[in-house]
């Protein structure tokens, strides 16, 4: 607990109950990056909700190294915040520095991504997405879509998140689940583009310079990756959304423009606005409520037929 917390309690337990007030909370927050618009709401979720909800918000940047989110973790826990919140930019490596804030006494709150750890009592609640149903919604669009034409079989290539990270773990399970049962839909290449555009236009590059075999859709972990494939394909002198399918997920305002524009066909949703949740969460922790230990958030799918009617919708 900070110290400035401390002795304001102290004083509330000396002065009448009818003068005792809570001090501001202390929150500790480290964030994967900014690579992506999905990214950069999130962001702007989180620092808003802190103000709106007069917790003081210490905010360190990773820049996508997980030995930065380690020290920024251990930053916070010399600085004796309230509360740690952290997006875990990959799912392992993290139970040394959680054993460090349990011991400390400070409860840690998982946003947006999850990890895997020995003892699930390092952290007190996941709040995020579920991301194999991500990939199951993704690939469901493509299972239809494929059914109109049923004797086409269908190569697929695919752009994975950032390796190692639960996103890109878990979107590849559900997706592979969920194209399981047609044998005619074939992943044929699949390799990392960080989550970024910059990196989803190469390795897209890549895949259109092998002219082994032909490829017919496109599914990409991220919005950002698909909008910089989108590129590539253009590039090549093919048809983006018709040449090539394309299916991604976050649902970012990029995503409904290209999809507007007839160059991505669907994008499965990713909300990114977890700030609200996430202060009133840390509030309850900190008053020793009872939360739930996994709070999953509700997600739609949208295709490029809706997409000019849903844009000015968008929150991020
Ligand atoms: C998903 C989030 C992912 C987004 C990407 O919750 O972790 O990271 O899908 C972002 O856009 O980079």
């Amino acid at each position: 607990m900070n110290p400035l917390r401390r002795a304001l309690l102290a004083a509330a337990l000396v002065l009448p109950a009818a003068t005792a007030f809570a001090a501001p909370l202390t929150m500790g927050f480290s964030q994967v990056g900014a690579e992506s618009e999905w990214r950069t709401a999130n962001t702007a979720s989180i620092k808003a909700a802190a103000k709106e909800a007069g917790i003081t918000l210490k905010f360190a940047d990773a820049q996508q190294k997980q030995e930065n989110q380690v020290k920024a973790l251990r930053s916070f826990i010399a600085q004796k915040v309230d509360v740690i919140a952290f997006s875990p930019v990959v799912e392992s490596g993290w139970d040394t520095v959680l054993k460090e804030a349990k011991a400390a006494g400070i409860p840690v709150i998982l946003t947006d991504r999850a990890v895997k750890v020995s003892d699930p009592s390092l952290y007190v609640t996941f709040i995020g997405s579920d991301f194999v149903e991500e990939g199951r919604k993704a690939a469901k669009w493509l299972v239809e879509r494929a059914a109109k034409t049923p004797n086409a079989a269908l190569n697929i290539v695919e752009l994975q998140g950032t390796v190692g990270s639960a996103p890109a773990i878990d979107r590849k399970k559900g997706f592979e689940e969920g194209i399981k049962a047609n044998p005619k839909l074939q992943i044929i290449r699949s390799q990392s583009g960080e989550f970024t555009r910059a990196k989803g236009k190469e390795v897209m590059e890549s895949f259109l310079k092998q002219r082994d075999k032909k490829i017919d859709v496109l599914y990409a972990h991220n919005d950002d990756m698909a909008i910089g494939a989108i590129q590539a394909i253009e590039e090549a002198g093919l048809k983006p959304g018709v040449d090539i399918l394309i299916i991604s997920i976050d649902g970012v305002r990029g995503a409904f423009e290209a999809m507007k524009a007839g160059k991505l066909n669907v994008t499965v949703e990713c909300n990114p606005l977890l700030g609200p949740q996430l202060m009133q969460l840390a509030k309850d922790i900190v008053a020793k409520k009872p939360v739930d230990k996994r709070i999953t958030v509700n997600e739609g799918v949208f295709t490029a037929d809706t997409a000019a009617k849903e844009l000015p919708n968008r929150k991020y």
